[in-house]
């Protein structure tokens, strides 16, 4: 049987890492990616937040477990050259101040494993430098992720700068904050939510093939 999220947030917390990773790569030899990252990882590690919550663990605890949660997401996250690139261009980033990384790097994955072309900019990146880089590369998708609720007047301000950009990108809000504050004004700007992978996986499947005809030039 397939490890349980608990019993690998529980090598997490142990430092196991190498057992941590074969655990993972038997995981996926049955499952995808997707399936992982939000059936195994993303429990395991809200497992973790509510041990920590809780005082179970310490902060350094929590800090292990997420170096090691990142470290096998790398290991298993090989990327083929070969790969038709049969998607868009995504640029993917967390707003300034937000640390939470670990769901933005699983978005950039499923972002790949559909053909995409991904520029991972990594969490709390300040706005002048996110639209410097917007305008660089001039992706189909801007990715967002945000993990608080006090995030929101962030967002609000990289949606309105994304705004101004040409050709203009689909904005797409992932992370926590998603499921705990009341976005609709974003979605009915344009920007699409998302609370969890298996949305952004459909919306790749369904709509991701002709994402270059979605950005608008007005
Ligand atoms: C690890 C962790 C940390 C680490 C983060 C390390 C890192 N570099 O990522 C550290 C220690 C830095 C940290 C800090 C803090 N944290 Co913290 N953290 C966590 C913890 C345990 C796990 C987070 C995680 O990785 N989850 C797994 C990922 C995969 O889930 P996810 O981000 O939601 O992503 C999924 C989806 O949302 C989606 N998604 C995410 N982004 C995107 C983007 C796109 C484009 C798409 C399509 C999808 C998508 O995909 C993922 C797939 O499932 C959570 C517990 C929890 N419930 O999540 C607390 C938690 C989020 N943290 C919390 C808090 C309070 C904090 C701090 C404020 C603590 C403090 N006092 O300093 C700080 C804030 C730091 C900051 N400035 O951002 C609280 C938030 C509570 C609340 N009221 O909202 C939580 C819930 C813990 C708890 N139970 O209390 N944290």
């Amino acid at each position: 049987m397939a490890i349980q999220p608990k019993e690998l947030a529980q090598l997490f917390l142990e430092g196991k890492d190498s057992e941590a990773l074969k655990e993972v790569q038997t995981f996926l030899e049955n499952q995808s990616k997707k399936d992982l990252y939000h059936g195994l990882l993303t429990p395991a590690m809200i497992h973790i937040g509510e041990l920590w919550e809780r005082n179970e663990i310490s902060v350094a605890d929590e800090h292990l477990a997420t170096a090691i949660c990142d470290f096998v997401m790398s290991a298993v996250d090989i990327r083929k050259e070969s790969m038709s690139l049969a998607g868009g261009q995504a640029l993917v980033l967390g707003v300034e101040g937000e640390q939470h990384h670990l769901g933005l790097k699983m978005s950039a994955s499923v972002f790949r494993e559909h053909g995409w072309r991904v520029h991972y900019l990594g969490p709390d990146l300040p706005l002048d430098h996110a639209l410097a880089a917007a305008e660089r590369w001039s992706p189909d998708v801007i990715g967002l992720s945000a993990s608080l609720a006090y995030r929101v007047p962030a967002l609000r301000r990289y949606i309105d700068a994304f705004r101004g950009l040409q050709p203009k990108p689909v904005v797409f809000i992932g992370g926590r904050v998603v499921g705990i504050t009341d976005l609709s004004a974003f979605e009915q700007e344009g920007a699409l939510l998302f609370q969890d992978l298996s949305g952004l996986e459909r919306w790749l499947q369904e709509e991701g093939g002709t994402a270059h005809y979605a950005k608008s030039a007005t």
